[in-house]
């Protein structure tokens, strides 16, 4: 692995993986971590031999959220913490949400505050059965931030998602798999062999049209139906001009497995 400490990165063919790199605090984000994985996203973005983005946690904790030790009010100072947001967890969400890539999150322990909402803003998260969400802000008087109000209202609808913003009880991973917060909730020991497994496949995958299909997917939140089906008929368009289409309709007639190249 190479990489800044806060965060290391790996290369294997088509696949990016990012592992948030601060163990002894759960990996919980401070300013130079926020940096680094951010220009990680970027070149994810920038570079076509990117196709997947796998993102995981060092040590026992996927990620505690904001490095709480970074400012401490009992010193008098009161932190303008609408700055955090709108400089870090904000562009960071939009990044996530804007890659038009497969991102896999593999949740290896707890994911508390922003880092539980940063899982949720990935495409597949993927949680070890040791693994918990923690809607931790209500601890703290704050408000789930980093997405979560909106990741929780769409995916479990209001009563559990103030459940579980108001209370800050922790959701084993089973059950977030079972509400349908992720995508599935695996044996600790079989996280990475399938997180990894799945990005790979993803990173072999038609690059073009997995991207058009997320930005499909993400509109159907705010579209109606009509302006819905006005986009699939868009987005149709200019996969079906890929050359990937073009090889999984000549693998399909061929009988063979399919050769993508990501455009
Ligand atoms: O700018 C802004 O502030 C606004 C943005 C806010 C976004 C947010 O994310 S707010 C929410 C912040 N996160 C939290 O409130 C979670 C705090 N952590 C915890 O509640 C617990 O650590 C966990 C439930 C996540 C895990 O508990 P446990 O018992 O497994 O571990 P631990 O012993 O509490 O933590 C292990 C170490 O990590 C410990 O350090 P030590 O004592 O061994 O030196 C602990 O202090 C450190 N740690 C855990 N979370 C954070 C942290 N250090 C700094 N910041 C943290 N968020």
């Amino acid at each position: 692995m190479a990489g800044v400490e806060s965060i290391l990165t790996a290369r294997e063919g088509g696949l990016l993986q990012i592992t948030l790199n601060r163990p002894d605090k759960l990996n919980a984000f401070d300013d130079a971590m926020h940096l680094a994985l951010r220009s990680a996203l970027d070149i994810a973005r920038r570079e076509p031999a990117v196709r997947a983005v796998l993102i995981t946690g060092a040590g026992r904790g996927f990620c505690a959220g904001q490095d709480l030790g970074a400012r401490d009010p009992r010193s008098g100072e009161r932190a303008d913490l609408g700055e955090t947001i709108g400089n870090f967890y904000n562009p960071l969400i939009q990044q996530l949400r804007g890659l038009e890539k497969p991102i896999i999150c593999a949740v290896n322990g707890v994911a508390a505050g922003a880092g539980a909402n940063i899982a949720l803003a990935c495409d597949i998260v993927i949680a070890a059965h040791s693994a918990r969400f923690i809607q931790a802000f209500s601890k703290l008087g704050l408000v789930p931030d980093a997405g979560g109000s909106w990741s929780l209202s769409r995916l479990l609808g209001e009563a559990r998602a103030k459940g579980l913003a108001l209370t800050a009880e922790p959701l084993d991973a089973e059950t977030a798999a079972a509400w349908g917060l992720i995508w599935k909730a695996v044996p600790d020991e079989a996280l990475m062999p399938e997180a990894s497994a799945l990005a790979t496949r993803l990173a072999e995958g038609p690059t073009l049209g997995l991207g058009l299909t997320k930005r499909a997917i993400q509109a159907a939140a705010t579209n109606d139906m009509d302006a819905q089906l006005d986009m699939e008929q868009q987005l149709q368009r200019q996969a079906g001009f890929s050359e990937d289409y073009a090889e999984g309709v000549a693998a399909f007639l061929d009988k063979r497995k399919p050769d993508f190249k990501g455009k």
